[in-house]
């Protein structure tokens, strides 16, 4: 790809983040969207009154980002309404989609403030704290063509192993290996198929990071091996903080080598998360790095192959010197008649004292040997945790993809791991936002994620989670996760466990064509999930389209995300047909041509829908991704004028003529028959 169109402007001293990989040459000169420019002002743009604005990776709101402001920063926050400005992820790249169309990355690890129309509506402003960033700009003819040049600029995607496109289910927690147990045989009693259980922070000893309570999951290896017996695969949870405590060898290594984050006096930085007090490995000094990432080997040795990053914003409950500081001010009011200012003013002491910006800003690193105030390489701490990991991974176990994926992240990280959305709730809007999410975080390069199905946090209902299941089988990280306290919502707790169960396996029959889109995805820096703006340009009702997602070449879904729904409108942007899949056999096909409709979708319903030319890819369900039997390959297809369709069962996975007529299937697999691709040709 020419990446002439990338302009890249080096303002003042910036801070390597490792952000690009294939580095545009520095041109200098006037930048053309520039109005106005002072030191804290990257770039201000006078927007179109319908230009839109993409991007901005994982963040609230629409696929179209326009009327909000955005704060590059990551934070825990598990609150996801529409008006917080950052989560987890810190993506500073936006896509301009008007009169001009071009693309925008800062690469730079601390707070940035993308006001996209919020303070005027027609005004793009990205401010910064300080001149000392670079800049990208990035040209091309529509917001894919920019997004493709950006992916380029920045490298190719993180490949996730084939079993982690299986359904996973986890829970904070499953704390003894029989609660784990339980939920495999569940599952299994009942018909579905799975791949993974998640080990939440309770597998650990006091939550020290790299050990495994005794007493809890007792013979730890040989149940990891049972697991696998049954495929499947355990994966744990790995915390940012390393727990203070004499004697844990991963503090006492640390310590002694001063592998962690200091404080302003050289003494290590002590907060506390989960564990009580700890340390934070220094991510950014290379040989603490490398360290804490070959501590990993300990589970891999013990058969683990999967792995997920938490608490790596990094997450802060409190630091010992703020909870000192709050405690006096907390009794000062002792006694005292407070006024209701006062009352704010002193719950706010105590509720402040979580991530707050004067512990991040008391925290350092040591880079090169120089003394870098987290402050301001912030967003670069979970993705160097990540890629510690991942980089280990390579000298550890070179022969196998071991899944990684991780909370917090900056641009770059995708090239070492996935993601997950983090701690969303049991809310229909999330739903929604999970949708629009995809495309996002497609576009900074984020392929392999998801979000948590059915919410984190609060409790769910069957219906939320029979819709949200509905969207689930089409995120690449298919998990089933929620908060301690909340409701069980494993599939097999709900009434209707038989249309639970017929949708999961629909997922597993899908997952050919999921994979293989994600693999082109990767490799053709491309989007695997596409708003309908970016591949019907020309069509002004797909311009807005919000609730709709085009998925690779063939299909485009529409999920119901509302209560007591008996179906939704959908923009059909092309002849099409709609096929209702009840299970992964029983289905019935509606054809439509371009236009708005309303169609039903009854909850134990997921519907597809094919574009023209196309088909889809269907394998025989199995009971796990291993087991899967690509000789029962089939098709439904949209391919003929006159419309015909028909399920090709001859057509294994080898090339060969499907009974498609006027189209060959082509489908061949790739190592070892896992990495199933296939073309489509007319
Ligand atoms: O403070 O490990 O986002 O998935 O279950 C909460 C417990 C810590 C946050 C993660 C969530 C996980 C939870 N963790």
């Amino acid at each position: 790809m020419n990446l002439n169109a990338i302009k890249k402007y080096v303002i003042g001293n910036p801070f390597e983040t490792h952000a690009v990989e294939n580095d545009a040459d520095i041109i200098t000169g006037e930048l053309k969207y520039f109005l106005s420019n002072d030191d804290h002002t990257v770039l201000t743009y006078n927007m179109g009154e319908h230009d839109k604005v993409y991007g901005m990776g994982e963040a609230v709101r629409g696929i179209n980002k326009r009327g909000w402001i955005y704060e590059t920063y990551c934070s825990d926050d598990p609150m996801h309404t529409e008006t917080k400005r950052s989560l987890y992820g810190a993506h500073p790249f936006a896509v301009i989609d008007g009169k001009d169309v071009f693309g925008v990355f800062i690469d730079y690890p601390d707070r940035l403030t993308f006001d996209i129309g919020y303070t005027q509506s027609n005004i793009l402003t990205i401010k910064i704290p300080e001149a000392n960033y670079k800049l990208y700009i990035i040209e091309g003819k529509t917001p894919l063509d920019v997004v493709k040049k950006f992916r380029v600029l920045i490298g190719k995607s993180y490949i996730a192993p084939f079993w982690s496109f299986g359904f996973q289910q986890s829970r904070w927690s499953y704390a003894t290996s029989a609660a784990v147990q339980s939920v495999i045989d569940s599952y299994k009693n009942n018909g579905f198929p799975i791949d993974a259980v998640y080990l939440d922070i309770d597998y650990m000893e006091d939550f020290k990071d790299f050990t495994v309570s005794e007493e809890r999951f007792p013979e730890f290896e040989s149940f990891v091996a049972s697991a696998k017996n049954e495929n499947i695969h355990l994966v744990p949870i790995i915390d940012a903080g390393v727990k203070v405590e004499n004697g844990y060898d991963v503090y006492e290594e640390g310590r002694a080598n001063n592998y962690f984050c200091k404080d302003k006096n050289g003494e290590d930085f002590i907060a506390a998360v989960w564990p009580g007090k700890v340390c934070f490995p220094d991510f950014l000094n290379k040989v603490a790095s490398e360290w804490f990432g070959l501590k990993y080997k300990r589970l891999i040795d013990a058969g683990i192959d999967g792995f997920w990053n938490d608490m790596n914003e990094p997450a802060i409950f409190y630091s010992e010197k703020a909870l000192d500081k709050a405690i006096d001010k907390v009794a000062s009011y002792k006694g005292k008649n407070i006024g209701v200012y006062d009352f704010f003013a002193l719950k706010d002491t105590v509720l402040g004292l979580s991530n707050s910006y004067s512990d991040y800003s008391s925290m350092y690193h040591n880079v090169n040997g120089d003394l870098v105030c987290h402050e301001k390489v912030h967003n670069l701490y979970g993705y160097n945790m990540t890629k510690s990991a991942s980089d280990a991974f390579k000298k550890i176990s070179p022969d196998k993809n071991i899944l990684i994926f991780s909370r917090a992240s900056y641009i770059g990280m995708h090239r070492s791991s996935g993601i997950w959305m983090g701690d969303n709730q049991s809310w229909w809007s999330h739903i929604k936002l999970n949708l629009q999410m995809l495309p996002s975080l497609n576009m900074c390069g984020f392929l392999y994620t998801g979000a948590d199905m059915v919410g984190f946090g609060d409790n769910c209902t069957e219906e939320l989670a029979l819709r949200w299941l509905a969207l689930g089988i089409f995120n690449p990280l298919m998990r089933n996760h929620s908060a301690l306290g909340t409701r069980d919502q494993e599939f097999y707790r709900f009434e209707k466990i038989s249309v639970f169960r017929e949708l999961v396996k629909l997922r597993y029959a899908l997952i050919p064509y999921l994979y293989s889109e994600y693999i082109k995805s990767v490799e053709n820096d491309d989007m695997m999930f596409k708003p309908l703006a970016f591949e019907y340009r020309d069509d002004k009702y797909a311009q807005s389209v919000e609730d709709q997602l085009m998925i690779g070449e063939c299909i485009m879904i529409a999920p119901v995300y509302e209560p007591n729904a008996i179906g939704r409108y959908v923009y059909i942007p092309e002849d099409m047909i709609a096929v209702h899949f009840r299970s992964e056999n029983d289905y019935s096909v509606e054809k439509y041509n371009r236009g708005h409709f309303f169609i039903e979708i009854p909850t134990n319903e997921v519907v597809i829908f094919i574009r023209k030319n196309k088909a889809l890819p269907l394998v025989k369900s199995a009971d796990c991704t291993a087991n899967i039997d690509y000789s029962t390959l089939g098709f439904v297809g949209n391919v003929d004028k006159d419309f015909q369709y028909t399920i090709c069962k001859e057509c294994g996975a080898a090339n060969g003529e499907s009974r498609i007529s006027k189209i060959n299937c082509r489908v061949f697999g790739k190592s070892e028959g896992i990495n199933l691709n296939y073309e489509v040709m007319k």
